[in-house]
């Protein structure tokens, strides 16, 4: 009877969640934190048999107690400290052979020592797991999340205690139909604890997000930034106070009964402090500090102005053309999932070379590191969701889930001067369904966030006579209109000089993917397949074509590097690699590099 009832309040504990999930911390870099990255057990549980029981019911018993045998009878048919460890942040396909092609459930386990502290909230952080996880912390739930790319987080405090803790995760990277993304895309499906993950402790009132940015209109010698903050609660009456120390700016605002506050500071007039916009010949960063009950949260935020107006992009007001490239959130030489400053260095190095001043962080929101990177040399981003091919637009359960994926990506970034594009969508096909979903998304983006351009790779269906027209009922809920188009590889080999394209909308366009494959280091006539020579000549054909698209106002070829993509079988020449890098994944330029190069210096 005694153990009945133990083990009912067990399972009541873990059911009900103490925890909650509560909205993203924004600048988590920024804060108190205890990392939880490092070695992790994992147990593979390719039925979920640790989760549930024999009839298919959520298991009492689940890996989630982490139970050790008490008793030498005692049948306990797992153990996850005897079970092997995979480094956090990593994906698990590239870190056990065995797990390359694995696809469905793993559980991890991760011990850590914590002290709790008075009057403060332990908040668990997970930059990214994929695709769904729930999560436990001492054997209680904590909860769960769905979607691959962007941070969530569980305020814990009810659930740790000083000395040694525990969080378990189950993770499952399955497809599925209604998902996002959906059942298919061309890219690996790496699963597990991707980014990283910590624990964060804040006031019980706490700053959860801000924006400070710039606005566009000058005041004569004087431009004014705008600073909106918002805390965890609808707490009024609160002092924030924000400090830019060279710019000798300093303002205190209070929050209002929604726990919300919006100041303007003016910049001086005089020379010696006028600002310095950011902009990819002067990247510009300024320290930031928000101060709330003498506690300090620091940035560092550039000020600039992003538009369209008619055809062109303005950059600070000025025309400006997006020399840009596609890449992957994926590190070089099969490694996997890229997850760090390093990795993000290298990438956009390549990119650098190129003489690119733009990327498309294809095709989902990618770590913040990479963002972070690219701003601080000057490379300015579109970031992407995985609404990609063929989602579910009737389901209400997916929409909500794009959403939420867009929400997230939108308050982790939205202080980023470079990013200047949100896109919400890649390559779908026409329908009323879609563009009802999509008109949706849209305008949530615009509720998130009003300072910055929206767009969506759309693509051009057949051509006749090689007159291809743009033509997609989303034009009017984007400021920028995007297509991708592969002439010369998927499409009219050879035809790209004949070919004419008509944009019927007054907004900038950008061509959003093109390209063909190629083996670094196959050589042969320019009309044989995966040659660099017929990849090199498709650049060249392409550019030429692109150079006749009135409005043209960037290009991001597909891609920067070739990347794993389950859908690339070819034997000998693919080998389950995705093969239009410019760059090999060793990071061996292919002669289209020069090509792309060329043309950029003359724009
Ligand atoms: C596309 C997709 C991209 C693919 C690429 C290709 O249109 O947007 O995700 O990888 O084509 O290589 O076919």
């Amino acid at each position: 009877m005694k153990k009945l009832s133990c083990l009912f309040a067990f399972l009541l504990l873990a059911l009900i969640s103490k925890a909650q999930e509560v909205p993203q911390l924004a600048n988590v870099m920024a804060r108190q934190t205890i990392s939880l990255n490092g070695d992790w057990n994992y147990i593979v549980d390719i039925q979920e048999h640790g989760y549930y029981d024999y009839r298919m019911k959520p298991s009492s018993w689940g890996f989630f107690r982490n139970a050790k045998p008490r008793k030498p009878e005692d049948l306990i048919e797992y153990d996850f400290d005897k079970s092997p460890t995979m480094k956090v942040p990593g994906d698990w396909n590239t870190q056990d052979e065995k797990l390359l092609y694995y696809e469905g459930a793993i559980w991890m386990k991760r011990d850590f020592e914590y002290l709790k502290k008075d009057n403060k909230r332990a908040i668990l952080y997970f930059g990214a797991v994929n695709y769904d996880a729930r999560v436990w912390v001492n054997g209680q739930f904590a909860g769960r999340h769905l979607g691959g790319f962007t941070p969530f987080n569980f305020d814990v405090t009810d659930m740790v205690k000083d000395g040694k803790n525990t969080v378990i995760l189950l993770i499952n990277n399955k497809r599925h139909a209604e998902a996002v993304p959906t059942q298919i895309f061309d890219w690996w499906n790496y699963g597990g604890i991707t980014r990283d993950v910590m624990l964060v402790d804040v006031d019980p009132i706490y700053i959860e997000n801000y924006i400070c940015h710039l606005l566009p209109q000058p005041i004569g010698k004087k431009r004014q930034i705008e600073f909106s903050v918002k805390l965890n609660k609808a707490e009024a009456g609160k002092e924030i106070t924000l400090t830019i120390p060279e710019l000798k700016l300093k303002q205190t605002v209070t929050t209002n009964d929604e726990g919300k506050a919006t100041m303007i500071l003016t910049t001086s007039s005089s020379k010696k402090n006028a600002i310095q916009l950011w902009s990819p010949e002067n990247p510009k960063l300024y320290h930031v500090n928000i101060c709330m009950d003498g506690q300090t949260l620091t940035d560092e935020i550039g000020f600039r102005t992003i538009e369209a107006k008619g055809k062109q992009i303005l950059l600070n007001g000025n025309p400006i053309f997006l020399k840009g490239i596609c890449l992957h959130e994926e590190k070089p030489n099969g490694g996997g999932r890229a997850n760090n400053t390093e990795d993000a260095r290298t990438l956009l190095s390549w990119a650098k070379e190129l003489g690119c001043n733009f990327v498309r962080l294809a095709h989902y929101p990618h770590n913040e590191y990479m963002i972070r990177e690219a701003e601080r040399l000057g490379i300015m981003v579109w970031s992407e969701i995985p609404v990609y091919w063929t989602i579910a637009w009737e389901s209400e359960e997916t929409y909500k889930n794009a959403e939420r994926q867009l929400t997230d990506m939108i308050a982790r970034d939205k202080n980023r001067a470079n990013v200047i594009i949100w896109s919400i969508a890649n390559e779908t096909p026409h329908s009323p369904q879609r563009d009802i979903f999509l008109g949706k998304l849209a305008q949530h983006a615009r509720t998130q966030d009003s300072t910055r351009l929206i767009s969506m790779a759309m693509e051009v269906t057949g051509a006749s006579n090689y007159k291809n027209r743009l033509q997609d009922n989303m034009h009017k809920f984007v400021d920028v209109v995007s297509f991708n188009q592969y002439v010369g590889w998927y499409r009219d080999v050879n035809d790209a000089s004949k070919m004419t394209w008509e944009i019927p909308y007054d907004k900038p366009v950008i061509v959003s993917e093109f390209g063909g494959g190629a083996k670094y280091g196959l050589h042969g006539p320019k009309n044989q397949r995966w040659t660099e020579e017929f990849q090199e000549n498709l650049y060249i054909e392409n550019l030429s074509m692109l150079d006749k698209i009135e409005g043209l106002s960037g290009t991001t070829p597909w891609i920067l590097k070739d990347f794993r993509s389950p859908r690339r079988v070819l034997p000998g020449v693919q080998d389950f690699y995705n093969m239009k890098g410019i760059f090999s994944d060793k990071g061996e330029k292919k002669k289209a590099f020069w090509i792309i190069k060329k043309w950029y210096e003359s724009k």
